[in-house]
């Protein structure tokens, strides 16, 4: 097949010739008389493009590709109209602006396409790029040639903070003694740990009166209103943050977008803005804070994140994301799951076990994704009492009622409850438990949690006098 490329425009010749060139063999027109513009231009035709005679070296019996690129619509139509005589059997590739392509409707055989979808996401990247450099620059002037450099996270930080407080550390040139990983709590989740041993990452607990030490501060994956009086009014250096943006604080440097899934993602287009060598310990660490504050790209995130995703992906450690994303389960608490499982019960398509109490609260999450998988089970709610809360995780496969939407409705005036489309948690003191449910039993347990999620999610109108006023109500508003 050959391609005949026909524009009114010389700069489109060398932007074909360059990328789409090699995959097929193509004929340009060109003026009776131009020169040829490119030296990658091999082949070409010359005549009036819309005069079906121009075509004539060209066996109209055989199909043929056919690119127009013209500054008007009309233009491009008249050249279509003596193309589509001349070579009957051709199939058309319309490129231009939204104004100068014609309606695609109208063309069955051809293709229509403009400019802002096939390269507008690629400029609005170099743009990005190009915004992105320049905060490096702001950030690097900001902490060059200065003491000790303190990188808050917030109090548990969890894997998006640890990776970008990582990553932005070495986007400044500090290494862990010169501008160290701080936290006014520390990391709890088993799972972080984990990420911090098997990548090296070490986050100081700090008290907020040894900051005096840091010449510089910066807050990322975090704003510092959520440390109220913590920093002492303090102005921060810099402010990089995917959460929505906080009133009360001063910054030098600010960054936060709401938009984005991570802080991660901000951090990898820093990187990749500046020509950073980046490490595989520093793209796996950004691909795993990616991954967990997205859910996989589950959760709300932007394409800016699954821009980073696919750049991280390929240069990451994927056998530690998996581990970091999997931890071991203990066999003690393996025990406790056969214990639970054995007396596992599937009402309304909610899978249930109860695991009474536990030490470690990670094994409640790890036990409601196994129970998701139960034949018949739609959701899962997997439950155990630690220090002295009723702890419950809840899952759906994904589709239907918002697992977060229905845990904060059942629960959320009884402790704090919520979470996403697929995963929620619910948190509730023992002793307001105990007294709106008379016990924390298994069969105490048990009923509050599947009659509740139930009542929320049933798609029957009849809603147990238990439930909260909205789900009563829920039914009428379809
Ligand atoms: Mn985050």
């Amino acid at each position: 097949m050959k391609c005949l490329v026909i524009a009114d425009h010389r700069a489109f010749y060398g932007i074909f010739a360059r990328s789409a060139g090699s995959l097929v063999e193509p004929h340009y027109w060109l003026e009776k008389g131009a020169r040829t513009p490119y030296p990658e231009l091999e082949h070409v035709f010359r005549g009036d493009p819309a005069d079906p005679a121009t075509y004539a070296g060209f066996d109209s019996a055989e199909e043929h590709a056919v690119v127009l690129y013209f500054q008007t619509r009309a233009e491009a139509e008249r050249v279509a109209r003596a193309v589509e005589k001349a070579l009957p059997r051709a199939w058309v590739l319309f490129l231009g602006l939204d104004e100068t392509v014609p309606d695609a409707g109208a063309r069955p055989h051809a293709r229509v396409r403009t400019l802002e979808e096939v390269i507008g996401g690629r400029i609005a990247d170099e743009v990005r790029a190009l915004l992105a450099r320049s905060r490096v620059e702001q950030l690097r002037e900001i902490f060059a040639g200065a003491g000790k450099v303190g990188v808050l996270l917030q109090p548990d930080p969890d894997p998006d903070a640890i990776a970008s407080g990582l990553c932005f550390r070495n986007l400044i040139g500090r290494n862990r003694t010169t501008a160290p990983l701080l936290t006014f709590g520390a990391v709890t989740r088993p799972e972080n740990r984990e990420m911090l041993r098997l990548l090296d990452i070490t986050v100081e607990t700090i008290a907020p009166e040894a900051l005096a030490a840091f010449e510089r501060l910066a807050c990322i994956d975090v704003q510092p209103s959520v440390f109220g009086d913590r920093l002492g009014g303090r102005e921060v250096d810099a402010v990089i943050d995917h959460h929505p943006e906080q009133p009360g604080y001063r910054a030098r440097f600010r960054d936060i977008r709401a938009s984005y899934g991570a802080t991660a993602t901000i951090l990898t287009e820093y990187l990749r803005a500046a020509d950073f060598e980046i490490n595989q310990k520093q793209a796996t660490a950004l691909l795993y804070g990616i991954k967990s504050d997205t859910l996989n790209l589950d959760r709300e995130c932007a394409i800016a994140d699954m821009d980073a995703f696919q750049y991280l992906y390929a240069r990451a450690n994927l056998n530690l994301v998996r581990r970091m994303e999997k931890p071991a389960i203990p066999r003690d608490s393996l025990r406790r799951f056969g214990a639970a499982l054995e007396r596992l019960e599937i009402e309304n398509g909610i899978s249930f076990a109860f695991l009474g109490e536990v030490e470690r609260e990670d094994v409640i999450p790890q036990l409601a994704e196994f129970l998701l998988q139960v034949e018949g089970a739609e959701w899962s709610v997997a439950a155990g009492v630690v220090g002295g809360r009723v702890v419950a995780s809840l899952r759906n496969a994904g589709f239907g009622k918002s697992a977060g939407d229905a845990a904060r409705r059942a629960f959320g005036e009884l402790g704090s409850a919520g979470g996403h489309r697929s995963m929620a948690k619910a948190v509730i003191p023992l002793d307001r438990f105990v007294q709106e449910f008379g016990g924390a039993d298994e069969k105490a347990v048990r009923r509050a949690f599947v009659d509740r999620l139930h009542a929320e999610v049933a798609p029957a109108p009849a809603a147990p006098v238990s439930a909260p006023a909205e789900a009563a109500e829920a039914p009428s508003h379809g």
